[in-house]
């Protein structure tokens, strides 16, 4: 670690400047910015025993991103992005996770980072303006800055399948898996869930496995990944043009330089449209959702046009008309749940050796030792895969036991949803950030440009404070509650909401259900963030102010 022990103004000693949870994409950038260039010192803690977050954890096979990734990756170092060759237009989660550790070794973060160590208490102690944070390793630290890297989607669902301790075969979650490959030659493999990872790991398990079953519940509406090999033309042209390549992603909504948008599906005719459709389904990633038409997300009628054309494309894949039909949503808007991106997996539908099982229809009653029961019949299973989902956006941040001022854990503060100042600040919670926390663009924008752009604010912030003796920084009351009803009237004149999904909350029994993420759009947050900060932290309550007045 880089120092400890540091006398702070009032002269009571933390052991560091900042404390940051989480080594993936977030907390790498942390620490970066935090130790190499405003000079705190830091320590991160991170749960895995190696830097990665999510694609440390995620290791299943077909595990990828949906983002291109020249566009999912850092923009901070010119230097990382010339020198670093991705080999596929969409990397791999073995890719991702080797350009997360040459990031972690170009600019020396392990040092700072210590490992199989996962936070579980962490509370402000009002007398030393100041985080008191546990670990599961005994470790007690205190630290004036607590900076939250821990990702929107890193607590999984806890499964509530009744009988699931009793099955006798293995039991793998995406979410989890094992480091060590597992071999399902000769094996009967079932899957529960069809959200992007069991789309993901599907296509893969059905040519390992003798027989797979997939369990859906829920049809969703998957367009292609469009993946293949990075054309080595193209990287040098990126390469040449990453300033303006960034700049444009940065300028747009999901944080791809995507341009081709269209105002509306409706005003286009029938043929136009088709042609429009046609070619974004060809150009893959989120281009059909994001690149086609502007009204998708607010106009049912227009989101009826591509769910239209998504559930013709499934008829087109799918040889068995039934099977077809089951795997078709309807009776929710397209985009309302999180769209997967697919490869191979409807046509993995078409092979003998699949079966798929529709949970509406038969529901599950739970797991026996000899399989799945539904209530048709048990299916019989050597392995049952897990892809169940995620306590998603806030369930990170509230199984860390965060208590903040008075004793008031984060738990009481948000049961009946988030309340943040734009996902970045809890009002009580002093000198806690929360990177890409609920109520910012987040997973709707492109995640290690979000972080970014979070960080940076973050670092700002820290030196602002610094430069002028203030020891703590946290929003009113009043500007939370007008950032919860802005992001919701937002949200609100969107179909997102509509949806059930871990978006608002729906995937998990009990959770409250809100629409956890801004929707204005990465470069309208960006400017609000900005001009808060141009304006000395308005809405926030800065520490001299707090014992002054
Ligand atoms: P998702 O998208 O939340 O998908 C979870 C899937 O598991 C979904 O199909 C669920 O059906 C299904 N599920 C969850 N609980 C059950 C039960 N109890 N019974 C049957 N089926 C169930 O999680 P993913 O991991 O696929 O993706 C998460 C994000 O990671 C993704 O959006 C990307 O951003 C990356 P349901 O739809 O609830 O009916």
């Amino acid at each position: 670690m880089s120092s400890a022990n540091i006398e702070d103004r009032a002269g009571v000693s933390v052991d560091f400047d900042v404390v940051v949870v989480g080594a993936g994409f977030a907390g790498l950038y942390a620490l970066h910015k935090l130790r190499d260039q405003l000079g705190l010192s830091v320590c991160v803690y991170e749960a895995g025993d190696e830097v990665g977050g999510t694609w440390y954890w995620n290791r299943y096979p077909g595990a990828r991103c949906d983002i291109e990734s020249y566009c999912y990756s850092y923009s901070f170092s010119d230097e990382l992005q010339q020198e670093w060759e991705w080999t596929e237009r969409f990397a791999g989660q073995p890719e991702i996770r080797r350009y997360l550790n040459h990031v972690a070794d170009k600019f020396d973060l392990r040092r700072d980072i210590r490992f199989g160590t996962r936070v579980v208490s962490a509370i402000y102690r009002e007398e030393r303006s100041a985080w008191e944070i546990a670990t599961d390793q005994g470790t007690r630290v205190s630290a004036q800055f607590l900076v939250a890297g821990t990702g929107n989607l890193s607590a999984p669902k806890v499964p509530d399948f009744e009988g699931l301790d009793d099955f006798s075969g293995q039991v793998y979650a995406t979410s989890r898996w094992p480091r060590e490959e597992v071999d399902f030659t000769g094996q009967r493999v079932g899957v529960i869930g069809t959200g992007s990872s069991g789309i993901q790991v599907i296509p893969e398990l059905a040519q390992r496995a003798a027989h797979l079953t997939v369990f859906q519940r829920t049809p969703n509406y998957v367009t292609p990944l469009g993946n293949g090999p990075m054309d080595p033309e193209f990287q040098r042209y990126i390469k040449q043009n990453y300033g303006t390549i960034r700049t444009r992603s940065r300028q747009h909504n999901t944080g791809v330089p995507y341009d081709r948008v269209q105002p509306s599906a409706l005003d286009a005719g029938p043929e136009e449209r088709r042609r429009t459709y046609e070619a974004r389904w060809r150009e893959g990633g989120f281009r059909f959702l994001k690149d086609a038409y502007s009204d998708l997300m607010v106009d049912k009628d227009a989101n009826e046009t591509a769910a239209e054309f998504i559930r013709e494309k499934i008829r087109e894949q799918v040889v068995d008309p039934a099977v077809a039909e089951l795997l078709m949503p309807y009776n929710y808007p397209y985009g309302a749940k999180r769209p997967p991106l697919e490869t191979n997996y409807f046509r993995t539908f078409n092979r003998d050796n699949v079966t798929l099982v529709d949970l509406r229809r038969t529901p599950l009653h739970g797991i026996v030792p000899s399989g799945v029961e539904t209530s048709a019949m048990v299916y019989e299973l050597d392995s049952i895969v897990l892809a169940t989902g995620f306590d998603a956006m806030t369930g990170p941040l509230l199984r860390m036991g965060v208590c903040g001022r008075a004793g008031r854990s984060l738990a009481q503060c948000w049961e009946n949803g988030p309340r943040t100042q734009l996902g970045l600040m809890v009002d009580g919670f002093p000198n806690l950030f929360t990177i890409t926390g609920p109520q910012s663009p987040s997973v709707l924008y492109n995640m290690p440009l979000a972080i970014e752009d979070h960080v940076n604010w973050i670092a700002d912030c820290i030196r602002y404070l610094r430069e002028r003796n203030i020891k703590t920084i946290e929003p009113s009351v009043e500007s939370v509650s007008e950032w919860g009803s802005h992001t919701n009237e937002i949200a609100n004149s969107t179909l997102l909401p509509t949806g059930h999904s871990w978006y608002t909350g729906d995937n998990i029994p009990g959770k409250p259900r809100a629409f956890m993420i801004y929707l204005g759009g990465a470069p309208r947050y960006r400017k609000i963030c900005d001009d808060i900060a141009a304006n000395g932290y308005e809405g926030f309550i800065l520490g001299r102010e707090l014992t002054t007045g």
